[in-house]
């Protein structure tokens, strides 16, 4: 029987790139590997809707740049009628021109609800006829967003009694063991711990280790988490393994042989300053420059685990990038929190291509309403299809040919696949 040659693939003539690259960056799914959302069936926890968008934390910190309300007064307001003082300062009084302000404009606009009346109450009326799912499933489709990785928590109150109950997951929810109270307010956490049956003390002894990782495996046969996750300061250290701090013994004699044991990634979020300015609340997190030998030092001293990092200063991106070309057991993710603005995002995102190809995860939403994954990745989408379009301009100007098929696996990987590869082996 004849052999049929294989389809010959047409190469993208130097004229097509941008349109291609736009198309397909564009409609790619994408894994949105850091967020602050929920399985809809949490009820409350997921945020949603024009109230918590106007009241989200970054336009309540640039709302106070408009006014000098006492803090309390603010907290002690209503949902909506912040919302209503937001958007009267950053909507009406002011052009809405910071990122954050634009996101929700976007989100308006994607969800095809005219902002143009500036009639805020109507803008209400349409997000109330939408259920949670409904609302989940409009918002996914049109976002494109396939896989959303929840932050969770167990020593959030509300979310615990949720977990211990269980219920049928949502599998486009996924899950990530938070360990911030664990190990950065390790004094805290001793007592709840105890609480709840784990035979722990301050002194991080053996048998607290030993206490500690069972409770790290009954959360993870509990959640099914891709990955464990903190989030530290700028100034964290680690003097390697059998220090004295109970938070690098922690990590080192807990947290690191039980993400082996489970073959899970540890995600560390470096450089947060906390409650800078405690009175803004969640607000109130400012940024520090760390010191990347940590992360270099522990991707060496640790060749079994896998790291996924993410770092919160503008100033550690490069070094970040040289970091991950030393250790493949490193992958870098994420344009986060302050770092999630177009001109850095464009900044990063080049320099990572540059140093790293496509073994990068360069955005996640860290979104903690659902609407702004319209947002957050609509804005992307846009720089990722520029910055990729310039490249394979430059690989076409070497005379190199590119398919279709190849920019739509390129986009792929970047847009999650990549990431999906990492945890995996
Ligand atoms: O620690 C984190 O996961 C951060 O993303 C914080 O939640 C922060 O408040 C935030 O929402 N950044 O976007
Ligand atoms: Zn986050």
């Amino acid at each position: 029987m004849q052999r049929r040659s294989p389809k010959k693939i047409s190469t993208l003539p130097l004229s097509r790139i941008k349109s291609a690259v736009h198309e397909i960056v564009q409609r790619t799914p994408i894994h949105d590997i850091h967020t602050h959302l929920y399985d809809p069936a949490l009820g409350p926890l997921l945020l949603r809707g024009i109230d918590e968008l106007l009241s989200y934390h970054y336009l309540v910190a640039e709302a106070f740049r408009y006014h000098r309300m006492d803090y309390a007064r603010f907290w002690a307001m209503s949902k909506p009628r912040q919302a209503d003082l937001i958007w009267d300062l950053l909507f009406l009084q002011n052009s809405p021109v910071s990122e954050s302000c634009r996101g929700v404009l976007t989100c308006l606009q994607a969800l095809g609800i005219d902002a143009k009346k500036r009639d805020l109450p109507l803008i209400r009326k349409h997000f109330e006829k939408w259920s949670a799912h409904d609302h989940v499933d409009r918002v996914l489709e049109l976002s494109r967003v396939g896989r959303v990785v929840m932050t969770n928590n167990p020593f959030d109150d509300l979310e615990r009694p949720l977990w211990l109950k269980g219920w049928k997951r949502d599998e486009r929810f996924q899950a990530a063991l938070r360990l911030d109270d664990v190990l950065v307010t390790w004094p805290q956490a001793v007592p709840r711990l105890r609480e709840w049956g784990y035979d722990v003390t301050l002194e991080t002894s053996p048998r607290t280790i030993a206490e500690v990782r069972r409770y790290l495996d009954d959360w993870i046969k509990r959640m099914k988490p891709i990955y464990l996750a903190v989030s530290l300061p700028p100034c964290f250290e680690f003097p390697g393994p059998g220090s004295r701090a109970p938070i690098s013994k922690l990590i080192a004699n807990a947290v690191l042989p039980v993400c082996r044991g489970h073959n899970i990634p540890f995600a560390m979020m470096i450089g947060v300053k906390k409650l800078t300015n405690p009175q803004l609340h969640v607000a109130g997190d400012s940024v520090g420059h760390a010191d990347i030998g940590v992360v270099e030092k522990m991707c060496d001293a640790w060749p079994d685990n896998r790291f996924l990092v993410t770092m919160l200063s503008r100033e550690n991106q490069h070094e970040l990038c040289v970091a991950a070309r030393k250790f493949h057991n490193l992958h870098i993710f994420g344009c986060w929190w302050f770092l999630n603005n177009p001109s850095i995002i464009e900044e990063i995102t080049r320099e990572r291509l540059e140093l790293l190809g496509l073994s990068i995860t360069p955005q996640h939403s860290d979104c903690r309403v659902l609407d702004q994954l319209l947002y957050k990745w609509g804005h992307f989408r846009e720089i990722l299809a520029k910055v990729l379009t310039e490249k394979y301009t430059d690989l076409a100007r070497t005379g190199w040919t590119l398919t279709t098929p190849e920019v739509e696996r390129d986009a792929k990987k970047i847009l999650g696949g990549s990431f999906q590869t990492f945890i995996k082996n």
